[in-house]
């Protein structure tokens, strides 16, 4: 046999590097590991997602004609982990000459990976993933000799390199890059989203679903009803519906959130493209073809373009590039236990009830939900950056560490000092109060500070900036924050923070809030 290709989860692309000239006699090896499936306690949905998609992409393979050897999670023998299922493989195959993979999406696969040359003695391949569009000497070269790294810039360099909204001459179409002031609207009222695709459940899909309430039914996270795509054609299924009925109004509403709808006017598709169902390029393309044709318009399909082209490529970048030191980084010493209330316990704020509440049942909640809500109320509280990782590696079905850890430590809690954000996105109650519907039905006021229904975001946001007085007070981008705060006053900044002192303490004591 010439070689062993070894196909992750999360790699569920049949033009991935992996599967490059693959021959007759190779092997490709698709394995349900219980390592990977508990690492963190992923969401029911994530697990059941990941394993009906990849015993679909298993047995398209096969029908190409690959030979595919397929290890289920309850298959006598399985050794539970990716190292030992590879060493498993090459030990019941005999023969197997080199071992081919694509580079992981976390940095503790590589390690792994970068072990398995001597303890399997065969060469092993550990190739570029070259689904994504910018490589990591890309990166590097770009952010090489640069004082700060700005994805607004690296985005410009995204869109020249791959001509993605881009006119002949070079000049970006509409005449600027960045169409962000016409997006961002408040929710208009009584605001309903398009009703969404639900995906047939084949019998294999039920067999998964049944094996994930048996063996990770206590996992946070409600695993039904089951509504994924879990095949590439369904997954084209949902981009083109998002493309035709949500792309339109994308742009305008990207930042609104509105009670008992998840979705809005998101694209629901980070699991797949991050599971390989879907590429960023023809996506981007998709999204550009119907601003060309006059279906979609530039700020919703700019704006679009730039999360996919800008923002993940540039989250990835980040990873690659400042890991492992990345990962130690915690740079406003954040170290309170993360409360109950993130696995679903009870909460008087409605908002925070809200995303958790979306995120418990859908495996998902949208950009807004989490950089401003759980975002946020980690980052004001000081909540552990850790376990604030953990929480949102483990709950959300598009979740791997690359982009996981640098939204998570990076862009919602300030945690690697600024690398990924310029400023926090720290916001008191008033922006939830703006941006949402939420605390119409909230216990609190988002108007009130102190007292008993004061909002805590409101406190909290003001103790958050005086507690990290050091790091915020220069910061060009927060210009007038603290001469607010100075203008308070003793005794209204001696209130805020004897209110911000009480809920802090009934967070850490797991009292209700
Ligand atoms: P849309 O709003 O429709 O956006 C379109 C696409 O743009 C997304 O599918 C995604 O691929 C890409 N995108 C948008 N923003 C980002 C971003 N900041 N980073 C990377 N890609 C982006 N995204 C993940 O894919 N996995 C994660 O584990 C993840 N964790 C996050 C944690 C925090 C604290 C925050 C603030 C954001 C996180 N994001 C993560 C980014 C973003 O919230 C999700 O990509 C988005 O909510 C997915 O929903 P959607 O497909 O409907 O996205
Ligand atoms: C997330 C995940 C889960 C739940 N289970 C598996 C699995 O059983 N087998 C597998 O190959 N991959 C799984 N994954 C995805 C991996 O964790 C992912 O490939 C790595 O984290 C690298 O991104
Ligand atoms: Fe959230 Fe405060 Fe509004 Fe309640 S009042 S929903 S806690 S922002």
């Amino acid at each position: 046999m010439a070689a062993l290709r070894l196909v992750l989860g999360d790699q569920l692309s049949e033009t991935i590097s992996s599967l490059e000239g693959v021959m007759s006699d190779d092997v490709v090896l698709i394995c349900e590991v219980m390592e990977e499936a508990s690492y963190v306690p992923h969401h029911p949905k994530k697990i059941a997602f990941l394993f009906a998609a990849m015993r679909h992409f298993a047995r398209a393979l096969s029908a190409r004609g690959v030979t595919v050897c397929y290890v289920k999670l309850g298959d006598p023998g399985n050794a539970g982990s990716l190292t030992s299922e590879v060493q498993r493989s090459i030990e019941e195959l005999g023969g197997v000459s080199r071992l081919i993979v694509t580079e992981p999406g976390e940095y503790r696969v590589l390690q792994m990976m970068q072990a398995w040359e001597e303890l399997l003695g065969i060469p092993v391949d550990i190739l570029a993933d070259t689904r994504f569009l910018c490589s990591h000497d890309e990166f590097a070269a770009w952010a090489q000799n640069k004082r700060q790294l700005r994805m607004e810039f690296f985005y410009r360099e995204m869109r020249k390199r791959y001509r993605l909204l881009l006119e002949k001459d070079g000049t970006p179409t509409g005449g600027a890059w960045n169409f962000d002031k016409e997006n961002r609207k408040p929710p208009a009222k009584g605001m309903r989203s398009p009703k969404r695709l639900s995906h047939e459940k084949s019998e294999s899909t039920r067999d998964v679903l049944a094996l994930v309430k048996a063996r990770f039914g206590d996992h946070f996270g409600r695993l039904e009803p089951f509504h994924y795509a879990i095949s590439r054609k369904e997954a084209l299924m949902e981009l083109d519906h998002f493309i035709e009925h949500l792309l339109p109004t994308f742009g305008d509403f990207q930042d609104a959130m509105v009670a008992g709808e998840p979705y809005l006017f998101h694209s629901l598709i980070s699991s797949y493209l991050n599971a390989g169902l879907l590429l960023p390029l023809e996506i981007c393309e998709k999204a550009e073809a119907a601003y060309r044709s006059g279906h979609a318009p530039l700020n919703a399909v700019e704006g679009f373009i730039r999360q996919i082209l800008g923002w993940r490529e540039y989250i990835r970048g980040i990873y690659w590039h400042f890991m492992p030191e990345y990962g130690q980084r915690n740079a406003l010493n954040a170290t309170r236990p993360l409360p109950a209330f993130y696995w679903g316990a009870e909460t008087a704020m409605a908002c925070v009830a809200e995303a958790v509440r979306h995120t418990r049942d859908h495996a998902y909640s949208h950009h807004i939900q989490r950089l401003m809500v759980t975002g946020n109320f980690a980052l004001l509280a000081g909540l552990d950056v850790r376990q604030v990782q953990e929480w949102y590696l483990a709950v959300y079905s598009d979740a791997y560490e690359w982009v996981e850890m640098p939204n998570t430590l990076g862009m919602a809690l300030f945690g690697d000092g600024g690398i990924v954000a310029s400023k926090p996105y720290a916001a008191s109650g008033k922006y939830i109060h703006r941006m949402s519907n939420y605390c119409q039905g909230c216990r609190y006021d988002p108007d009130e500070t102190v007292g008993d229904k004061a909002c805590p975001f409101n406190a909290l946001y003001w103790d958050f900036l005086v507690r990290n007085e050091t790091h915020f007070r220069g910061n060009q981008r927060m210009p007038y924050v603290f001469s607010t705060w100075d203008r308070f006053g003793p005794e209204k900044q001696e209130a805020i923070r004897a209110k911000a002192d009480e809920l802090l303490e009934t967070i850490e004591n797991g009292r209700f809030l």
